[in-house]
């Protein structure tokens, strides 16, 4: 581990309390106690083979068996249930209309303007149904790429599940990126189709997403995008192309209604999904049909536990993993009422959420600390006006929660009632890995407690040792789990280097490393400490340091520029660039200001600065490399501390200090 890596490891939490699950909670859970944990944990460990096996056999339908669980005879490349032949959409939708429960909602929408639709597991089915087969009329077949590029609307889903009956990937790119992004992405994957919509609805504005995808596709410059399907939302004022353009509400109405799935193989691709990282442009991560349906499952299954008559609630966007794992897969996989929002919390609507839950009376309630601080912010007098008695359970995900916030979301959301589980995961592992069981898990608030059944996870040094307890140390998992990404798209280098060959000292031993620093206590607890690695987590949107330097350069006023995060107390970290100028440029307030906005269109607005500060010169080692753990120390109006003795032009500090 380098200065830079261990500085970030370096805090100790002082948190002691434990709660463990309460009598009425532990009768409430299938599994049930500590020791049924265990018992699954070392099962899974002693025989992974039969626990997975069984598991998928159990879990999954099949047209085709399997004839081996994990082929791991080249590493990082794992084949999960090879042989085997499913569909994600039939696993999410025929087989609980064949069961009987075609009636019942699969999905409750409420869009911004507050509409509400109720869309049952048969009307979800005939839908997917028809978008498939309008699909196929729009020349998509197995294997191409569709990107969906939306607002939080049913369709969205809708399109997720049509493209998996086909067996033609997904590559959903959030809606708040900006057009530059999305061409990015679709030249990467090679997109054939786009389906996006007129505009969306975001905050108290309305978004023009056909416009970027218009802007994205200009000047042939996304060869490979043959046709876009557009849903009607916002009636916006919009351009068409009618050799290319088409309208949701024209084609899909008039499709058969049936449309056999796909027998897909298990390690087909069912998506790809762009995330930062700490090198270049954001990478495609691919996840397969068995293996990601099968986690997306049982994590789904085990942690939230949902009963027949209960209602469940993730807050995240279909554009990011939590979306796709706990909106789409997970719950419908299951057969569950999940609740999609087009809303998001804000000033001009601050109980939003807690009028949600009490108006659908919801059970299971999954979000992200940066909007539980947030919330802690406005005060509890808000929540305190709603009927939340209908929560059981809660949530979070997408960051470290610190300990306030926690008891505060578990006394003032949960009145005391409702066991909180932190989940630790990643876009990369497809699906929730260290993360209490409610009904077995004592909890401590602050850490995500301990591995699932399955995962082998652990905390090393650069030496590749387990670190003691109490020291920080690298997050990494030792065995392959079914919901592991596969690759990268296009660059399975980079897979294999940035993920399973990163920790030099273990080199060919295949060891995913997380890029999160961690500590275990004395109980074998996980404690995420964030990551050690160049990528910054902004309100639980993780994004690359390098990304948007890369942007500030592209504008030409730019010569340098180094991108750290600072903390904040809401956002869990926000984003501070420091910038040099090109000899001939000034420094201005109106230059600033352009930078920022040049950043929002070339990324979107979640990358936006919060502050950028002008400098001659950043600090540098003698080697030329930007020594960012002053700049974020700078950043964050800290002493400057450490070893400053490899800083080739000390003046430099000093101007940076504003
Ligand atoms: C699901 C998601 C992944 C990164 C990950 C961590 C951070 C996520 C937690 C967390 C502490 C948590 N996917 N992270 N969950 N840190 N405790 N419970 O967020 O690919 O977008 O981000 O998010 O740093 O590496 S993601």
């Amino acid at each position: 581990m380098n200065s830079e890596q261990s500085a970030k490891i370096e805090t100790v939490l002082q948190e002691e309390r434990v709660f463990e699950p309460s009598e009425s909670v532990l009768n409430r859970y299938s599994i049930k106690g500590f020791e049924k944990y265990k018992q699954m944990f070392d099962f899974a460990k002693s025989d992974p083979d039969k626990f997975w096996g069984e598991a998928a056999l159990r879990e999954l339908h099949w047209f085709k068996p399997f004839h081996s669980v994990l082929d791991w005879s080249d590493p990082p490349f794992a084949k999960w249930f090879d042989g085997g032949k499913t569909n994600v959409s039939y696993n999410c939708l025929d087989r609980h209309v064949k069961e009987g429960r075609g009636s019942k909602i699969a999905i409750i929408w409420e869009g911004e303007p507050g509409e509400i639709r109720r869309i049952s597991y048969e009307e979800l089915f005939v839908e997917v149904c028809r978008t498939a087969n309008a699909l196929k009329k729009l020349g998509i077949s197995k294997g191409d790429l569709v990107a969906l590029y939306m607002p939080m609307v049913p369709e969205a889903a809708i399109a997720m599940l049509a493209c998996a009956r086909i067996g033609a990937p997904h590559s959903v790119v959030f809606g708040g990126f900006s057009s530059e992004a999305l061409r990015d992405r679709l030249n990467d994957g090679q997109a054939k189709a786009v389906i996006t919509a007129d505009g969306g609805f975001r905050k108290d504005k309305i978004i023009a997403l056909k416009e970027a995808v218009d802007r994205a596709l200009a000047n042939e410059s996304c060869p490979s995008v043959k046709s876009v399907l557009v849903v009607r939302r916002t009636n916006q004022n919009i351009s068409f192309y009618p050799d290319r353009d088409i309208w949701w509400h024209e084609l899909i109405p008039s499709q058969s209604a049936n449309c056999p799935p796909e027998e897909m193989e298990s390690e087909d691709r069912l998506f790809v999904l762009y995330t930062s990282g700490s090198t270049g442009k954001p990478k495609g991560v691919v996840h397969t049909t068995a293996g990601y349906n099968l986690w997306a499952h049982l994590t789904f299954k085990w942690i939230f536990d949902v009963g027949e008559e209960e209602i469940y609630w993730c807050t995240a966007d279909v554009g990011w993993i939590t979306g796709h794992s706990y909106i789409v897969y997970g719950p419908l996989s299951n057969g569950v009422t999940t609740v999609m929002y087009e809303g998001v919390p804000r000033p001009s609507n601050p109980g939003a959420f807690w009028d949600l839950i009490q108006r659908h009376k919801i059970n299971i309630f999954y979000t992200a600390p940066t909007a539980i601080r947030a919330f802690m912010k406005a005060g509890r007098s808000i929540p305190d006006m709603y009927d939340l008695s209908s929560l059981r359970l809660l949530g979070t995900v997408g960051e470290p929660i610190n300990p306030e916030a926690w008891i505060w979301y578990k006394e003032v959301i949960g009145h005391d009632n409702c066991p909180i589980v932190d989940t630790w995961w990643q876009t990369e592992t497809g699906g929730i890995m260290i993360s209490p069981l409610p009904g077995a898990t004592p909890t401590k608030p602050g850490s995500a407690t301990l591995p699932l059944p399955g995962i082998e996870a652990d905390v090393i040094n650069s030496d590749g040792q387990s670190v003691e307890a109490n020291q920080g140390g690298y997050l990494v998992i030792k065995r392959p789990w079914p919901g592991m990404m596969r690759t990268v798209h296009g660059n399975p280098q980079r897979f294999r280097e940035n993920y399973w060959e990163y920790l030099s000292p273990i080199k060919g031993e295949h060891v995913y490393f997380a890029g999160d620093g961690a500590r275990r206590d004395n109980d074998g607890y996980f404690w995420i400490m964030g990551r050690v690695d160049d990528v910054i987590n902004v309100s639980g949107h993780r994004l690359g340091t390098m990304e948007i330097e890369s942007a500030l350069v592209s504008h030409k006023a730019v010569a340098e520029a180094a991108v750290v995060g600072r903390p904040d107390e809401i956002k869990g970290e926000s984003i501070v660039a420091f910038v040099s100028l090109d000899s001939d440029k000034e420094a201005s307030k109106g230059l600033l200001e352009e930078l920022k906005a040049h950043v929002s269109n070339e990324i979107g607005s979640i990358a936006r600065p919060q502050e950028i500060r002008f400098t001659n010169a950043l600090p540098k080692t003698r080697s030329g490399k930007i020594m960012r753990r002053l700049l974020r120390s700078l950043a964050a109006g800290e002493e400057v501390k450490g070893d400053t003795s490899t800083l080739e032009d000390k003046n430099v500090l000093d101007q940076l200090r504003t």
